[in-house]
């Protein structure tokens, strides 16, 4: 084996394909294909993740280019974020040096990668030219009333005297992550993107999306969490009506006790003159504890459905949050109503019945003594509704209760975008005694970030010189918003930016997104599987009704890829099971990293790095290397016998097959036949009396245009080394011989071929070389005579092991 030297090799390859300009794609492009990495946090170190992450999209996008497409595969860096903060006040320096810093190390490991990106449509969101927009959209949405103020609990810490953003608060035990105090709550002003008003279409859209995981798309329901029930008006006393949210209407009549959250209005008033009420406000209530907690309080609540008065309790598993923060409780048929009427000694009436068995046997209640029934059924001890199904009762019953009303309720809540922190983008608004709130107008942005001070809370409010500032309404004196915005801001819309990266009138050309959007391929992690996709979803349909984007879905298919574990565990540095991707890339090379990432497994399951499956692409690409290089055209003088054509059809079927699993990303599979079919050129070229010259190179060609999208520097070597002038990148994938063919039965012929020849290697012994030869090579050359000549696939593996004498 000659070998070659992989550094030289792929450093070579790079160079030329950036001096050629090779991943370069023209903003009006035909046949425009779209494929995207979500862009990584520039941490400073690319890891396996990421390697699998972009090996996927670039193999792709690879693919994708030599099938004619233009492909956009750009990258960037969602490059705000409370690390570069804390980094900075660490060492010392500023958050834009160590993020820019990062990203330069970080750009360069993916170029030793061999990602094919267009450089040319790089996106930073930490520079005032991408954060602009984010203050842009946010008074666009401000103009579409899809921005609002409100009161929301934010962290303070008592002794920093600074408000903190989650993340700054640490453990159980919530103390302040500088000085170690017990953080408290305190309500302050935020401001909030309106994303409930689209709580509906991001629901019933979810249906569309059929090129995403079912687990994903489970995910967003879930998140969104859609109920429909009923309002139900209850009377307490001289408190007046306070409405109930139920979901279960048909359950009325077995309502046994009524719950007010601990911080509803009621709850609040009580509080001053009930002292059990304020005992149990101030201290007991635990909304998060694992047992439902109460008291009585003196009020009594007449249902609406039945006149009954039944008990009123303040609750602490009854969230203000939550439908209208008070819930009528029916023990019978509720879990946690069960448990909280259980210890508080509250009756517990059934009123569901499970449907009975045989006909006219009337509906026997169920025992709801130990656990409640919670399924639907059929109603008793329910007046003139006695007899109905659940969900019948559940209309009749809305229709038939003075004032109650159909009501929807959702689990999404308006999106908080308001982080106290320095390294974001400054939400650009001014604070005037006389206006109020003022948002900046278009002329005067961007807002940029002023220069770093290393202080307790946030830097922006010890800015003062940079807080001063003057109303845009009325000119007087004014101060500056000091919050800036939470980055998943950033990420909602970074993939219409690449669109038109310099574009500096918008944040994105109109028409240009309109050729490329919507996403085609879309790769990323699972952790993103809700807010980060469900934000791009929201942000994409508020374009679509305000800045003329035509589509609504930014992502037409999206692939989570699975984890690269070490023994069965996620690598982390806490556990100290990395493997570090520039070892293995100086070791054996980028191309045998991307090609054991992807052999390794299918894109979406888990896989175990190790070094045995890293030697083995190696040592796979050694033989590829050798097998072409050592092709010699004018000794090949065989003729087009039998096996000639047997290994012809091989390569047809391969191609048809590998064809299919990159459409579908199923890279493990289409490397496994290519594979093989290397294997084969060889086992050909080894046992073979004479090989056909034009068959063999045949395979070769293709077999090296295969592998192009996951090893592209040795494909271009040997892509070179067969005589061809151009980039393997830029050159035509193999095409199937005949459109028409039935690629199940070619598919279905090579793997039974395959498999007995497998088989047969197996029973021989593969340690023995001798007897190999003596015994697999008639047998395949047997085998594969018969293939071309009967072409279907009778099982003939017993009849080759007699012929071979193996028994
Ligand atoms: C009566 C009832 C009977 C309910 C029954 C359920 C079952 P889930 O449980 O996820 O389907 N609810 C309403 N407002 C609430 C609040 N502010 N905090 C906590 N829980 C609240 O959600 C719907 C149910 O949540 C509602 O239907 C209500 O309890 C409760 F056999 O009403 B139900
Ligand atoms: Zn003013």
């Amino acid at each position: 084996q000659r070998g070659f030297d992989h550094t030289e090799l792929e450093q070579k390859w790079q160079d030329r394909w950036t001096d050629a300009g090779v991943y370069h794609v023209p903003d009006d492009a035909e046949d425009p294909t779209y494929v995207l990495g979500m862009y990584p946090y520039p941490s400073g170190q690319l890891h396996m993740g990421h390697v699998r992450n972009y090996t996927i999209t670039d193999a792709y996008a690879r693919y994708r280019r030599m099938c004619g497409d233009s492909v956009l595969h750009p990258m960037g860096w969602d490059a705000f974020g409370l690390p570069a903060e804390n980094a900075a006040k660490e060492r010392d320096t500023d958050p834009a040096t160590w993020t820019f810093d990062c990203i330069e190390t970080m750009k360069g490991q993916m170029e030793s990668m061999g990602f094919g990106y267009d450089w040319e449509r790089e996106v930073t969101t930490c520079t005032p030219e991408y954060y602009r927009w984010n203050q842009w959209l946010f008074a666009r949405f401000h103009e579409e009333g899809l921005v609002e103020r409100r009161d929301a609990e934010v962290n303070w810490c008592p002794s920093c005297e600074t408000v903190l953003a989650d993340e700054q608060v640490e453990g159980e035990a919530e103390l302040c992550w500088r000085c170690d105090t017990p953080v408290e709550t305190r309500e302050l002003s935020q401001w909030f993107l309106k994303i409930t008003e689209y709580a509906d279409e991001l629901v019933d859209d979810i249906d569309r999306l059929e090129g995403w995981p079912d687990s994903v798309r489970g995910m967003q329901r879930n998140w969104i969490g859609r109920q429909y029930g009923t309002r139900l008006p209850f009377q307490i006393g001289s408190h007046g009506t306070v409405e109930a949210f139920t979901t279960r209407a048909d359950t009325a009549f077995g309502a046994t006790f009524f719950a007010l959250a601990p911080d509803h209005p009621i709850t609040q008033e009580l509080v001053e003159t009930d002292e059990a009420v304020r005992e149990f406000v101030e201290h007991e209530a635990d909304p998060e504890g694992d047992e439902p907690n109460g008291v009585e309080t003196a009020l009594a609540a007449t249902n609406p459905v039945t006149g009954e008065e039944i008990p009123v309790y303040v609750a602490d598993f009854v969230l203000s949050g939550v439908g209208t923060g008070a819930l009528m409780g029916v023990p019978a048929h509720d879990t946690r109503d069960h448990a909280f009427a259980t210890k508080m000694g509250i009756d517990i009436v059934p009123v569901v019945a499970p449907a009975s068995e045989g006909e006219g046997d009337a509906p026997e209640a169920p025992d709801v003594s130990e656990a409640a029934y919670t399924d639907d059924g059929v109603l008793v001890n329910s007046g003139a509704y006695d007899g109905l199904d659940s969900e019948t009762a559940r209309e009749r019953i809305t229709e038939g209760t003075e004032g109650a009303e159909e009501a929807t309720q959702y689990r999404l809540r308006d999106w908080g975008i308001s982080r106290q922190r320095y390294w974001g983008t400054p939400i650009p608004v001014v604070h005037c005694d006389d206006c109020g709130p003022v948002v900046v107008p278009e002329d005067d942005l961007p807002v940029e970030l002023p220069a770093f001070i290393n202080t307790t809370g946030n830097p922006l409010d010890a800015a003062e010189e940079w807080k001063a500032t003057t109303c845009p309404e009325c000119g007087s004196e004014a101060t500056r918003e000091t919050d800036t915005m939470d980055t998943f801001v950033d990420s909602s819309w970074y993939f219409l930016r690449y669109v038109s990266p310099d574009l500096d009138t918008a944040p994105f050309d109109r028409e240009r997104a309109n050729d490329w959007m919507p996403v085609d391929r879309y790769v990323g992690g699972i952790e993103h599987a809700v807010m980060h996709l469900l934000y791009s979803r929201f942000f994409t349909k508020v374009l679509a009704d305000h800045e003329g984007l035509d589509h609504r879905e930014p992502f037409t298919n999206l692939l989570a890829q699975g984890m690269v574990q070490l023994e069965g565990e996620a690598m982390s540095k806490s556990k100290g099971n990395v493997v570090s991707p520039q070892a293995i890339v100086s070791e054996y090379g980028a191309d045998t990293a991307r090609l054991f990432t992807m052999e390794a497994a299918q894109p979406e399951r888990d896989f175990d790095w190790t070094d045995q499956g890293v030697q083995s692409a190696y040592a796979f690409l050694q033989r590829l290397h050798e097998t072409v290089e050592s092709f010699d055209a004018a000794a090949a003088d065989g003729a087009r016998d039998a096996v000639a054509e047997y290994v012809d059809s091989e390569i047809d079927a391969t191609v048809a097959v590998a064809r299919e699993d990159y459409e579908t990303l199923t890279f493990n599979t289409a490397l496994r036949e290519t594979r093989e079919l290397v294997g084969l050129l060889r086992n050909y070229r080894e046992y073979a009396d004479a090989v056909h010259g034009e068959t063999f190179e045949r395979g070769l060609r293709v077999a090296v245009r295969l592998l192009a999208p996951v090893t592209p520097h040795l494909c271009e070597e040997l892509w070179a080394a067969l005589g061809e002038d151009g980039f393997v990148a830029e050159a035509p994938f193999p095409e199937p011989a005949d459109d028409t063919a039935d690629h199940e039965r070619e598919r279905r012929l090579v793997e039974n071929t395959r498999g007995d020849v497998r088989q047969i290697i197996d029973v021989a012994g593969i340690e023995d070389p001798e007897r190999i030869e003596v015994v697999v090579a008639p047998a395949w050359k047997h085998r594969a005579l018969d293939i071309a000549v009967e072409s279907d696939a009778p099982n003939v593996i017993s009849e080759l092991m007699q012929e071979a004498s193996i028994r």
